[in-house]
């Protein structure tokens, strides 16, 4: 909304020989808006719908124009995605200076590429993408830089070259999955492994890069085995149905390597079900990720042994690069967002945090 009444504005300026800012993100300081009003987040159970929210009065930035976002959000599959996308809405609010356009695309790509195409048309200052999977994003990210609006790829990765977008931020996912990998192999001290894991979302980064990550350390360890690797969609649903078709075609597992907390949830009903026993004290070591509140309350409960994190605090990062943006400053191509491994009390680990209360107390999501 901002972008074609600033460039109204600029051309006016131009004409009456005013000179106009330079940046192309920087805008002519309209005057404060009606801020347009922001599509409200899909309820979780709907198909994302573009509802128009009713127009509320904006606090307006320092100079008067609200800087308009659209975000393209995965889903609500998991606790995790629960916890970035309400980092996003508080971080893009009006207070703070701006107009965020949230869809939640239900995990399914081609309602991402038309979103992002809905925020090209639009005209939005610049476009956040968490892509729901790595591959098909050239055409639409061709599209967003000839209209001239910044993208930001946040969470996960896209398969394009790092041109075709303006930065991109997140966890490192295969340093995730060798975090995991490398805490096995310190905690089994040589001991044989036959591992079932249960993948995230087909395609998606951050499957992509833990199961590599991972599988690096299998190569290291002759004597484990991973029987059968399949995918759990990062939902819980999806790991208890993945656990129960592995629990009926193997016997001897004694790993189990999930690759969100919702389908650790999952796994563990289904093994409950089946009376196989889990745990620091149970004949399985679950592995998991995202170290969500609920993943380290299993985690301190000794029933998840090792939980490695993926910070959803994103928001904020996200935030700086516009703000630099809009300053007329450049930005890096890439933000690592650190992140950590628990493991279960009483195991000491060079590459975990051992899990307390004070721990569990301490988080901030
Ligand atoms: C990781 C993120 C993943 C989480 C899952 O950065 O993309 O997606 O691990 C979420 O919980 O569904
Ligand atoms: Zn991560």
């Amino acid at each position: 909304m901002k972008k074609k009444l600033a460039l109204l504005l600029v051309a006016a300026m131009t004409v009456s020989g005013l000179v106009a800012c330079g940046n192309t993100t920087e805008e002519a300081a309209a005057p404060a808006e009606e801020a347009a009003p922001a599509e409200e987040e899909a309820p979780a159970e709907e198909a994302p719908a573009e509802e128009e929210a009713p127009a509320e009065e904006a606090a307006p930035a320092e100079d008067g124009a609200l800087i308009s976002v659209g975000f393209a959000q995965v889903g609500h599959e998991s606790d995790w995605r629960a916890a970035n996308t309400k980092n996003y809405q508080d971080t893009f609010s009006a207070e703070n200076g701006y107009e965020l356009s949230f869809v939640d695309c239900d995990n399914d790509h081609n309602v991402q590429i038309e979103t992002v195409r809905g925020f090209i048309q639009q005209e939005v200052d610049y476009i956040c993408i968490a892509p729901i999977q790595s591959a098909g994003w050239d055409t639409v990210l061709q599209e967003a830089q000839d209209a001239g609006i910044p993208v930001l790829i946040v969470d996960r990765a896209v398969d394009a070259a790092d041109t075709m977008y303006t930065t991109a931020l997140g966890c490192d996912m295969v340093a995730e999955g060798e975090a995991a990998g490398n805490w096995l192999a310190e905690y089994l001290n040589g001991e044989a492994a036959n591992i079932l894991v249960i993948e995230g979302s087909v395609g998606a980064s951050a499957t992509l890069g833990r199961t590599e990550g991972f599988n690096n350390i299998v190569a290291q360890n002759d004597n484990w085995t991973v029987l059968d690797s399949q995918s759990g969609d990062f939902t819980q649903a999806g790991g208890q149905e993945v656990m129960e078709s592995f629990i009926k075609s193997y016997k001897d597992f004694n790993v189990v390597v999930c690759q969100n907390d919702n389908e650790a949830y999952g796994a563990m009903d289904a093994m409950d079900a089946a009376g196989i026993t889990y745990g620091v004290d149970g004949d399985v070591q679950i592995i998991s990720f995202d170290a969500t509140h609920d993943g380290l309350q299993y985690t301190l409960d000794g029933k998840i042994t090792c939980n490695v994190e993926c910070n959803p605090l994103q928001a904020g990062f996200a935030e700086e690069v516009i703000r630099k943006l809009e300053a007329g400053e450049t930005v890096d191509k890439w933000t690592l967002v650190k992140d950590e491994a628990f493991v279960a009390p009483g195991i000491e680990s060079q590459y975990a945090v051992t899990m307390s209360q004070e721990v569990l107390d301490g988080r901030a999501y």
